[in-house]
C-alpha cells in the first residue's frame, strides 16, 4: 500500500499492480497538490470481500473521493460505487485486446441510481480523476481552490508560449 502520512481523504484503487503504469498519475496528481491519500490493489473479482470492506468503510475513514481504475470487464467502480455514497471516480485502464474500450464501456454505462463519474481511457483520465477530486476539495478549502487556479494559469500560459514551425 502506497499512503502518504495524515488521513487519507482521497482513496486510489486499482484491479491489479499492472494498472499502476496508468494509476501513477492520479497518485502523482494528488502528491502535486498535498492531498494526504492512500494507493491499493483492490481486485473486484480476485478480491471481493476486500473490495466490500474497502467501500463500507470509506465514509466512516473520511475518504471524500475514490479513485477507482480497472481494466477489461472493469466491475471495481461500480461495484465500490454500490456500497458506499463517497463518490467514485472511475478510471477505464488500457487492456490488451481491445485497447480499454472495454473498460470504458464497462465503467460508464451505470444504470441510473448508481453514479460512477467515468474519466478517459488512460493516463489523461487518471490524472483528471484526481483534478476532479481536488476540485471536489477545493470546494471547501480555499487555499486550494487557489492552488488549482494557478495550475490553470500555469497551462493557459504554457499554451499561450507555443509556437509552431515557420
Ligand atoms: C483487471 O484486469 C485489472 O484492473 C487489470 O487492468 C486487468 C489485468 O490484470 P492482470 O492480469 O495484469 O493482473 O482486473
Amino acid at each position: 500500500m502506497a499512503t502518504s502520512t495524515a488521513a487519507p481523504l482521497v482513496g486510489v484503487v486499482m484491479g491489479s499492480s499492472s494498472d499502476w503504469e496508468v494509476m501513477q498519475h492520479a497518485v502523482a496528481m494528488l502528491k502535486e497538490f498535498g492531498i494526504p491519500h492512500e494507493a491499493n490493489v483492490v481486485s473486484a473479482h480476485r478480491m471481493p470481500d476486500e473490495m466490500f470492506a474497502y467501500a463500507e468503510a470509506a465514509q466512516k475513514r473520511g475518504l471524500r473521493a475514490i479513485i477507482a481504475g480497472a481494466g477489461g470487464a472493469a466491475h471495481l467502480p461500480g461495484m465500490l460505487a454500490a456500497k458506499t455514497i463517497v463518490p467514485v471516480l472511475g478510471v477505464p485502464v488500457p487492456s490488451k485486446y481491445l485497447r480499454g474500450e472495454d473498460s470504458l464501456l464497462s465503467i460508464v454505462q451505470m444504470p441510473k441510481g448508481i453514479p460512477v463519474a467515468t474519466f478517459a481511457i488512460g493516463e489523461a483520465g487518471a490524472a483528471n480523476a484526481a483534478l476532479t477530486a481536488i476540485a471536489m476539495l477545493a470546494a471547501t478549502d480555499e487555499k486550494l481552490a487557489a492552488r488549482l487556479h494557478e495550475f490553470r494559469a500555469k497551462q493557459t500560459q504554457a499554451a499561450q508560449a507555443m509556437t509552431l514551425p515557420t
